[in-house]
């Protein structure tokens, strides 16, 4: 149901760069698809070659978004199989295509699973309230909905992507009661809200939730009025390199998404911010549902180390390879 089809590497990297393909899971795999379809074609014999093209269109498409860890994640994962010596690269595209298969279909497999644990935290007269536009999440309401349970939506707007219109379509064509507001009627709207589920674009060892601009405001109007503040997040979106210390990079995109150019160019000393993600801190989480099951956040360092399975040595760049 989720399979992206395969497209050119730099198709692909463009269509990440500009939201035509957008959503945490979604990028990571058509980023995977992608690395499939140009190691299948990749014309020559010299395995040392086809090493390096293939670190070079890893690299490539991890620099497209910056936050989503689910787009470095799944790219280590499936390049970690390149990680052994080949004696022919039709040997090595067979393994990194096998790869690259399990991931995508993991990854199909965990928002499948997710819905399963997060429908049963959705009850009958439920009024829950959703944030952008993310399968996770939406997965969740969608398997409530096809269980029977009786419960309504509020669906935010999301500016300046508009990405509530793609979440109401889907739960209208569920069938599901939805009441669509403007990003800033969340607060307005809280006191009838027992729920507030989203998706992440990256979880901090700490337990903290990076998600779409507006989250953590939510979190907040959701711990005011003790609403439950639930994360829908497959393990691949868990950050190892927090362990670190390293901090997730927040995207700021250009200002003309938010004040068109024309407008701009009027008022010489206005200048239009647009980060597009904020962090929502782990105490405000009652819940991270993963395909593993559902967590507090404070146990996210034990997804990075159990179900990520890194170790500190697959942090580093070794000889100019993504590992
Ligand atoms: C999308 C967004 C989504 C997460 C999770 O932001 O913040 O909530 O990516 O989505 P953008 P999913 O539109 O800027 O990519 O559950 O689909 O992975």
């Amino acid at each position: 149901m989720y399979y992206v089809q395969p497209m050119l590497v730099t198709d692909t990297a463009e269509k990440i760069k500009t939201m035509e393909i957008r959503g945490a899971g979604r990028i990571a795999r058509a980023a995977v698809s992608a690395l499939m379809a140009h190691s299948d074609a990749f014309p020559s014999k010299d395995t040392g070659e086809y090493q390096k093209e293939m670190s070079r269109v890893a690299a490539l498409l991890i620099g497209t978004r910056p936050t989503a860890v689910s787009l470095p994640n799944a790219i280590h994962l499936v390049m970690r199989s390149l990680s052994v010596e080949f004696t022919s690269v039709s040997a090595a595209q067979e393994r990194f295509s096998g790869a690259c298969q399990a991931f995508i279909s993991a990854s199909e497999r965990a928002v499948h699973r997710i819905g399963q644990v997060g429908a049963r935290h959705i009850r009958d007269g439920d009024v829950v309230l959703t944030h952008c536009n993310s399968e996770a999440a939406l997965e969740c309401l969608l398997q409530a909905n096809r269980n029977g349970v009786s419960f309504s939506v509020f669906a935010t707007e999301v500016r300046p992507g508009n990405q509530g219109l793609l979440t109401i379509k889907v739960l209208n064509d569920d069938g599901i009661p939805t009441s669509y507001i403007v990003d800033s009627a969340v607060r307005y709207f809280m006191k009838q809200v027992d729920k507030v589920i989203v998706g992440a674009d990256a979880v901090s060892v700490n337990g903290a939730v990076v998600n779409k601009i507006g989250t953590s405001q939510i979190a907040l109007a959701a711990h005011e009025a003790r609403a439950r503040f639930l994360v829908a997040a497959e393990t691949y979106k868990f950050a190892p390199r927090t362990i670190l210390g390293e901090y997730i990079e927040i995207e700021e995109r250009d200002g003309s998404e938010v004040l068109p150019e024309i407008i701009a160019k009027t008022l010489p000393y206005v200048t239009a911010r647009n980060p597009v993600f904020d962090v929502t801190p782990a105490e405000y989480i009652d819940l991270i549902i993963t395909e593993e099951g559902a967590i507090p956040p404070q146990m996210a360092y034990i997804i990075i180390r159990d179900y990520l399975g890194w170790e500190i040595g697959d942090f580093q760049e070794r000889e100019g390879r993504i590992l």
